[in-house]
């Protein structure tokens, strides 16, 4: 949906498949919006309009999930998370419990938002590293 971040990405798997060298890909389509570097959420922040699906890849060979901040949410929003937790609290105890949530290498998580406002999100294991980021959702979206 975000034609800048979709033309990026596939600026990235164009070099990621010119360094491979020996044919061999991972699949990736390169269609995303938010990358998991080692260490960070890239971009760091995107504006989607209501309704707009976000699409998240980990690009790194670490583990990471994608965690609402509980009170940090939009009045209106449900806790998201991307184990389907009921709560934060629950989404962090499932990670230290079994990995609940994570998103390994290659894999992406998707998310519909409806609710205008801003979505503050972490990475459970990656919070101390600041591995945080932002959805905000406005009806003057300039990226979708
Ligand atoms: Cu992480």
């Amino acid at each position: 949906m975000d034609r800048r971040a979709f033309l990026g990405s596939l600026g990235g798997v164009a070099v990621a498949v010119g360094l491979a060298g020996c044919g061999q890909t991972s699949g990736d389509t390169g269609n995303y919006d938010v990358g998991m570097t080692t260490r960070k959420f890239d971009p760091v922040r995107v504006e989607v309009a209501p309704g707009t699906t976000v699409r998240w890849k980990n690009t790194s060979t670490h583990a990471h999930t994608v965690t609402a901040y509980e009170d940090e949410l939009p009045d209106e929003a449900a806790f998201w998370s991307s184990g389907d937790s009921d709560s934060q609290a629950a989404a962090e105890d499932g990670w230290l419990g079994g990995n609940e949530g994570a998103i390994y290498e290659d894999e992406t998580y998707e998310r519909t938002f409806e609710t205008v406002g801003t979505h503050a999100y972490f990475c459970v294991p990656h919070e101390a590293s600041g591995m945080v980021g932002n959805v905000v959702v406005t009806e003057d979206a300039t990226d979708a």
